[in-house]
């Protein structure tokens, strides 16, 4: 007799040394509302990077640091450059799905201090990068998907080759960390495609310990 209750897809699947997928951990119907809320306060922006070239992928931050992308580099900084004011508070819920996914994933006590949230619309892509500006490379990273399914594509730590395609779909998160921290990742292009709570976009919430 089969069981009709058993889950579609096993909670959580080691990808490589490093890197564990929770499938289907967060709740977006939770999370959307503070997205909304926070977005209203630290609008998403697009990003240039210190070469000069806009980023596809929209951009805003909550908690005690931000990502951003400035003229002379890449930082994290305490406040707003768009209102000079500090980036929104992290919600406890925020802080929380991140500190128990990266317990669950076997990488122990984790403090973030900065919330990245993206934004990919249809045919938004990200290209292949290492995230390297933050202080201590021990940290992991807790990175939760919302909204259409999109093509993550993860690299070795040293750039090119052929990448392992991760399928995330809402409300799946990956953890990285130890020697997958510094490895190369990107997006493929987002699909056309529809989802009941955020229509045509995908939002990515990454979670980090910046300093
Ligand atoms: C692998 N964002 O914001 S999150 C980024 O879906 C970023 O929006 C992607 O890459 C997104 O920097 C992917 C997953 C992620 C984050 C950090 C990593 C993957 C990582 C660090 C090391 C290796
Ligand atoms: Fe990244």
């Amino acid at each position: 007799m089969p069981d009709l209750f058993a889950p579609l897809r096993p909670e959580m699947e080691s990808i490589r040394d490093g890197v564990v997928l929770l499938a289907g951990f967060a709740d977006s119907g939770t999370l959307l509302p503070y997205i909304r809320t926070l977005t209203t306060e630290a609008p998403f922006r697009h990003m240039v990077t210190p070469g000069g070239r806009q980023m596809r992928v929209a951009m805003s931050n909550c908690g005690p640091l931000g990502w951003v992308s400035e003229p002379t580099g890449y930082r994290y900084a305490p406040t707003d450059p768009l209102s000079g004011k500090p980036w929104p508070a992290m919600p406890a819920v925020f802080r929380d799905l991140a500190a128990r996914a990266a317990a669950c994933a076997g990488f122990g006590i984790f403090e973030p201090d900065a919330c990245l949230i993206n934004r990919y619309e249809t045919g938004t892509s990200l290209s292949p990068h290492q995230d390297m500006d933050e202080a201590d490379k021990n940290w992991p990273i807790v990175s939760v998907s919302i909204g259409v399914s999109a093509m993550f594509q993860l690299y070795g730590n040293i750039r090119g080759g052929t990448p392992l395609n991760i399928p995330l779909h809402d409300g799946d998160i990956l953890v990285f960390g130890g020697p997958a921290r510094l490895a190369f990742h990107g997006v493929r292009k987002l699909a056309p495609a529809q989802h009941a709570l955020t229509g045509s976009r995908r939002f990515n919430l990454t979670f980090r310990r910046a300093r």
